[in-house]
């Protein structure tokens, strides 16, 4: 996620009118499960899986006048707007309001932390409470397992800053030394000790900063952060929580292996490094100008991520994987190609689908675990693939139940719904997606030619994960 923009939710497929009612229910400022039932309501406007769009209350902007010029290398723009809504399942609710809260910090007394979950997102300074210095955590205790599907975090919008290290976690385990399952982390250089993150910092706006958690199961949440380009106390305004009970099946599954004493050593949590081996570049010279090609996407990446850390033991399931695609054409021997462990940029490496708004499918025969996947559509030249979208779902048609894991279609030109997810340069270093443990047995991979060609190409692709603990 160093380059992608996280987030996204679940598949859509919306009618114009739709997004126009999304649109007046977004200026109306109602509160989400107002605009969750109201969508719901609406004749047609629920899509096939039954997710709903995610409506956040905004509060008013909190200072007034230009920003200060904040040069903070690798962050996020400021947005400008809000972000297009997370879809959820129908039924969702905002479940910190009722959530038991605690803090690493002991002065923090209960009605302190009660402000926040208590609604007021205001930036007003009798709206924010403060943590002492340092790495410093809030948690919060649903009382039972929740199948979380979207965060907003509101540190304090009163100026223009920079929140550092913010981590959020999701835990079975109220100490969280197991289980621990790191749903967004922006300490890129680790300087908490939760291993490397490779979400992007942003800066605090009224917008707050909305987090897609996919779903994750989890009775516990826990946010960290540590000071900003402020001051080097932790502020909080407000955290929203967007989930519903886990069903019975899913708190029963038993918990995941205990980690080896080796892994436990590398990372707190018992993660490790995934390592990628990278084919040589197929673009070798200096490069023309990006920003002709694709002014908006992410620019070309010049040298390798930091590593996602994912659980030991994980495997690259695809070769072993069934491989469809929506274009007849091509034959089975061709698509085993996407998965023959050859990712270099040679012309014989690549494969070639029909034009217009094409998909590959996996098929791993039973559902799996999935935590990273890495594209390569074609590295053989400076380009950027148009509609990447990568869905997972237990349904082998994709008509139900359907997760949406990154989509960069931000005008919706492949129907699948408004993507968040940033166009970005096709390199030797592929394109990493972290899915968070996602559970599926199939997953699609949509694309609709590049800035090179109507044709979708594809090189190779990798998808990192376990088989899934029985329901
Ligand atoms: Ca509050
Ligand atoms: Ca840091
Ligand atoms: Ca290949
Ligand atoms: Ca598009």
């Amino acid at each position: 996620m160093n380059i992608r923009q996280n987030s996204l939710g679940w598949v859509l497929g919306r009618t114009l009118p739709f997004c126009l009612a999304v649109a007046m229910l977004n200026l109306l400022g109602l509160d989400s499960l107002l605009a969750a039932d109201a969508a719901k309501g609406e004749a047609g406007s629920s899509n096939a899986q039954g997710s709903v769009p995610l409506i956040i209350k905004y509060p008013p902007p909190g200072f007034k006048g230009t920003p200060k010029d904040l040069k903070i290398p690798g962050v996020e723009p400021a947005p400008q707007k809000p972000p297009p809504p997370l879809m959820v399942p129908a039924g969702v609710k905002n479940i910190a309001r009722t959530a038991k809260i605690t803090c690493s910090d002991k002065n923090a007394d209960a009605a302190m932390l009660a402000q926040i979950v208590d609604g007021d997102k205001t930036a007003n300074d009798e709206s924010i409470i403060y943590l002492r210095k340092g790495t410093q955590w809030v948690q919060m205790d649903f009382g039972s397992p929740q199948n979380i599907y979207a965060i907003v975090i509101w540190h304090a919008h009163n100026s223009q800053k920079v929140y550092h290290d913010v981590v959020v976690q999701a835990s079975d385990d109220p100490d969280f030394l197991k289980n621990v399952k790191t749903v967004f982390n922006n300490d890129q250089d680790n300087s908490s000790g939760l291993g490397v993150g490779t979400d992007r910092e942003y800066f605090e706006t009224r917008f707050g900063k909305l987090i897609n958690a996919n779903g994750v199961t989890a009775r516990y949440l826990r946010f960290y952060s540590k000071g900003s380009t402020e001051s080097a106390l932790n502020e909080y305004t407000e955290i929203e929580v967007y989930g519903k009970p886990a069903s019975t099946a899913a708190s029963d599954a038993p918990a995941p292996k205990v980690e080896t004493a080796a892994a436990a050593a590398r990372d707190p949590q018992g993660l490790v490094p995934l390592l990628l081996k990278l084919p040589p570049p197929g673009t070798p010279g200096t490069p023309p100008d990006i920003k002709k090609i694709a002014p908006d996407a992410a620019p070309p990446r010049t040298k390798p991520r930091p590593p996602l850390m994912v659980p030991p033991g994980l495997v690259n399931l695809a070769p072993a994987a069934r491989i469809t695609s929506s274009d007849p054409n091509a034959i089975p021997a061709m698509l085993a190609q996407i998965v023959d462990g050859d990712k270099s940029a040679s012309d014989n490496s690549i494969i070639y689908l029909r034009k217009g708004t094409q998909w590959v499918q996996m098929d791993f025969g039973a559902p799996k675990q999935i935590f990273a996947i890495v594209i390569w559509h074609a590295h053989d030249s400076l380009k950027v693939y148009h509609d990447v979208v990568v869905q997972a779902s237990n349904d082998p048609d994709f008509t139900q139940n359907v997760n949406t894991l990154f989509n960069n279609d931000q005008d919706n030109s492949s129907g699948l719904g408004v993507g968040t997810d940033r166009e970005y340069f096709e390199t030797r270093f592929g394109k990493l997606i972290d899915t968070k443990g996602t559970v599926a047995r199939y997953l699609r991979f949509y694309s609709r030619g590049s800035t090179e060609s109507a044709l979708n190409e594809y090189t190779e692709i990798e998808v990192y994960g376990r088989p899934a603990a029985k329901m």
